[in-house]
């Protein structure tokens, strides 16, 4: 284990300005770090990357947590149109020492790529089905009809969905191919943010999508995890700093347990439901979710030291949802 990069700051709003999007977050980091000298108002503690992670051809899901695919920004009649490239493939999860799983997975990854968008932006998703199963993208959101992602895209074929990006908050997209409780378990699911016109204040922002494991087709998970390895931030804590507020994107695709709730040890969270609001609901520190079902949670740690956080299902985080924040002292 080795630190990859030094702590960077930078806030969403200056990458966007000056256009370091579609990068990933350690790339975006470094690049954002080097135009920026001025005091900002995120700190990121340094990111570890794991040796196993980096030593395989595996997705590292301590990348997956901070990363967001904002696209390529094109203009084109006057309007911002973001292109987003998504690729449909199978692959062997290491989902740990014993278990190899055969994904379905987008961009290599379970979940998919974090595509990010503001609202009223013209959003383009070139999807290609390198699998040999049909698969499609399925958004949710609002769009017309033909491009609501329910028709199967065969193997080698490519399918351009575009609408516009509405309503702001937090959406999932998912394969809507018969039978879909397969197709989502095997991988075929990632989250869609879109932001506010005038963004959300700076934050530590992060994505955990919650995903279940039907390991012999049996219609029950045996192992779940956050952001597709069972135990990784168990295993591999996840650095934030103390006093600093964490903006954490929540997406539940588990399938087949009809509701998971989650839970964070020693603090309260601010709810935004669907992220469809800029003013929470609810403060609490456990909340359930059914399939599908996504928000937006707030909160900062007061003091230092190891936290968990989990579904308060026990069985479903012992069986691999679980997680650690290690709060560093600011
Ligand atoms: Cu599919």
């Amino acid at each position: 284990m080795q630190p990859a990069s030094q702590p960077t700051v930078w806030t969403r709003r200056q990458m966007l300005m000056w256009g370091i999007t579609g990068l990933g977050t350690t790339a975006a980091a470094i690049a954002a770090g080097s135009l920026f000298r001025r005091p900002s108002l995120v700190k990121i503690p340094p990111v570890v990357e794991s040796s196993s992670a980096a030593d395989s051809s595996m997705f590292d899901p301590m990348m997956v947590l901070r990363d967001f695919d904002y696209g390529t920004l094109k203009q084109e009649n006057g309007r911002t149109v973001r292109e987003f490239e998504v690729v449909a493939n199978s692959t062997p999860l290491q989902l740990n020492s014993a278990i190899s799983f055969v994904s379905w997975n987008l961009n290599g990854r379970v979940p998919g790529p974090t595509l990010r968008a503001t609202e009223g932006d013209r959003v383009r998703v070139i999807f290609h089905n390198e699998d040999g199963h049909s698969h499609s993208m399925h958004f949710h959101g609002m769009h017309p009809a033909e491009m609501d992602g329910v028709q199967p895209i065969r193997h080698g074929k490519t399918m351009v969905y575009e609408f516009d990006a509405a309503p702001y908050g937090v959406h999932p997209y998912h394969c809507h191919i018969a039978p879909v409780t397969r197709h989502i378990s095997k991988g075929l699911y990632g989250m869609f943010i879109i932001d506010p016109p005038g963004g959300r204040p700076p934050a530590d922002e992060m994505v955990m999508v919650m995903g279940g494991y039907d390991l012999n087709n049996a219609q029950q998970n045996e192992l779940y995890a956050f952001n597709g390895l069972p135990n990784y931030y168990r295993d591999h804590p996840i650095a934030i700093y103390q006093n600093q507020l964490v903006r954490l994107y929540l997406l539940n695709m588990i399938e087949f347990d009809p509701a998971i709730t989650f839970h964070i040890h020693a603090n309260m969270f601010q709810v935004y439901r669907t992220g469809r609001s800029l003013i929470p609901s609810e403060e609490t520190d456990v909340i359930t979710m059914g399939t599908a079902e996504r928000h937006i949670l707030e909160f900062s740690y007061r003091y230092p030291g190891q936290y968990m956080f989990h579904p308060h299902q026990d069985a479903i985080a012992e069986h691999g949802c679980m997680g650690l924040f290690d709060v560093l002292p600011s």
